[in-house]
């Protein structure tokens, strides 16, 4: 793709739509970057800002190349009067494919994606293969091709709304880790949704390589599949806490500071995904020893008179939140809540019955989860809270030794934090003051 003299927008002005702006002068566009806040800041000197742009200002400019940044709503207004003047609109991460020449591994799915790309890179990168892990987490995808020395392997998680706008984007290798609701404020149906997600695999062929969770339904794909479990059987199961491959136990996962069996079928996929490239998995073994998952996923924040207090902020839809109820081995007081973003948690009911000896709620929808949890009542007494801060102390006040009070929201966190990192710190802060 040649972009010199072309005029490029970017929309959106966070970390994806600065990266973008950065590579697309590099390329040597005339880049300009729409942003409807008040304010933009933190672009190269050399860009054109355009803050508190509207449907007005789309319709009003022109442009070659329009880059959407993932965030934004392919199908709002404001895109589509960009789009009415554009050449081409792509998104973020079909920009980076345009100008990275290294392997890609992408991973996407409901929930696991950071834990997997992060065990992804480290097998790698221990293996003597540069890797990096970017796209939804970490640094932008645009960032690799920038880089004076890019890394070999690209670990690029990927979001339905990076997918939305693809075209070229061809991994070598795909990872799909699971489907469940989620996003059902930015999609109309879990079919919009599914639809995204699996644009992942449009242009695979032959050569490439799908790993894939047995049992998921992702259609006739043209790859090389591989497939991991913990209950069904597959290329990639579980025996005694071994990764086994082929029926062979080949990876000790108690080396490891993964808990839980969805953070089992992580480990399986990345192993699958780097034997994918090459690294056998006895040497993906070894590179996991000593392995713990990021930080706001089941950590163990504290234990504090026999109660545990777990922080799993990044819990932000239910079959998060599902998985990390039954992660846990202790009776569990929950805390969930955040922002209304069209999800049921009636779903959960015999879950939490079985799994919790109270619930306290907050946030945006507190008021609708207490009537929600109102069945269960009678075993599982719900509290609602005004703050995160009276839900940690009102949990703390139902919880005895030897119980868990687990962090774990169910959706995002937007009526109160700007993240879900902010909200599990604040979490985390608390937790650390209680005497
Ligand atoms: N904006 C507008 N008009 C609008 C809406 C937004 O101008 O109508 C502007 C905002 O004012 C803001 C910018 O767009 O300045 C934000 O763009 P963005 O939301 O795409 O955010 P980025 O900072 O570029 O971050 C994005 C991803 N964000 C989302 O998909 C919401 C980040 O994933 C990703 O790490 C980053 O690109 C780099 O690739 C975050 C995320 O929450 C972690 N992802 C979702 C998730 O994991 O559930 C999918």
């Amino acid at each position: 793709m040649n972009l010199t003299n072309k005029h490029v927008i970017v929309l959106g002005a966070g970390s994806s739509g600065r990266a973008a702006a950065a590579l697309a002068l590099r390329e040597g566009a005339d880049v300009s970057v729409h942003d409807s806040r008040e304010t933009v800041t933190g672009l190269p000197e050399a860009v054109t800002a355009v803050a508190q742009a509207t449907v007005a200002t789309g319709a009003a400019s022109r442009c070659d190349l329009l880059v959407v940044s993932p965030g934004i709503d392919g199908t709002s207004d404001f895109v589509k009067a960009y789009a009415g003047n554009a050449g081409e609109m792509i998104g973020e991460i079909e920009l980076a494919y345009r100008f990275y020449e290294g392997q890609i591994i992408a991973i996407t799915g409901t929930n696991g994606k950071t834990t997997t790309t992060e065990m992804v890179e480290r097998i790698l990168d221990r293996n003597g293969v540069s890797c990096r892990a970017c796209g939804n987490y970490g640094i932008p995808f645009c960032e690799l091709p920038l880089m004076a020395t890019p890394p070999e392997v690209a670990a690029l998680e990927v979001s339905s709304f990076q997918l939305e706008t693809i075209k070229e984007f061809h991994p070598d290798v795909v990872i799909w880790l699971n489907f469940s609701a989620d996003h059902m404020d930015r999609y109309p149906t879990l079919e919009a949704y599914k639809k995204a997600k699996l644009r992942v695999f449009e242009n695979l062929t032959e050569e490439d390589h799908i790993i894939v969770r047995a049992g998921e339904d992702i259609g006739a794909r043209d790859a090389v599949i591989s497939t991991f479990s913990t209950e069904a059987a597959a290329d990639y199961t579980l025996d005694e806490g071994w990764i086994c491959c082929g029926g062979e136990k080949s990876v000790d996962l108690s080396v490891t500071r993964l808990r839980g069996l969805h953070n089992a079928e992580n480990a399986m996929a990345a192993v699958a995904a780097c034997s994918a490239l090459g690294v056998h998995a006895d040497a993906a073994a070894e590179a996991l020893r000593g392995f713990a998952p990021p930080v706001h996923r089941c950590e163990l924040v504290r234990t504090l008179d026999g109660v545990e207090y777990v922080n799993d902020s990044k819990a932000t839809n239910l079959h998060a939140l599902d998985s990390a109820l039954r992660s846990q081995g202790r009776p569990v007081v929950l805390i969930a809540g955040g922002k209304q973003k069209g999800l049921d948690y009636s779903t959960l009911l015999s879950r939490l019955k079985d799994t919790t000896k109270g619930i306290v709620v907050f946030g945006e929808i507190a008021p609708q989860l207490a009537v929600v949890f109102e069945p269960i009542s009678g075993t599982v007494p719900t509290a609602v809270a005004t703050s995160l801060e009276e839900a940690v102390h009102s949990a703390s006040s139902m919880a005895r030794h030897g119980d868990t009070i687990l962090f774990s929201p169910g959706t995002s966190s937007f009526d109160m934090f700007s993240g879900y990192e902010e909200r599990g710190d604040c979490f985390r802060s608390i937790v650390k003051q209680l005497k």
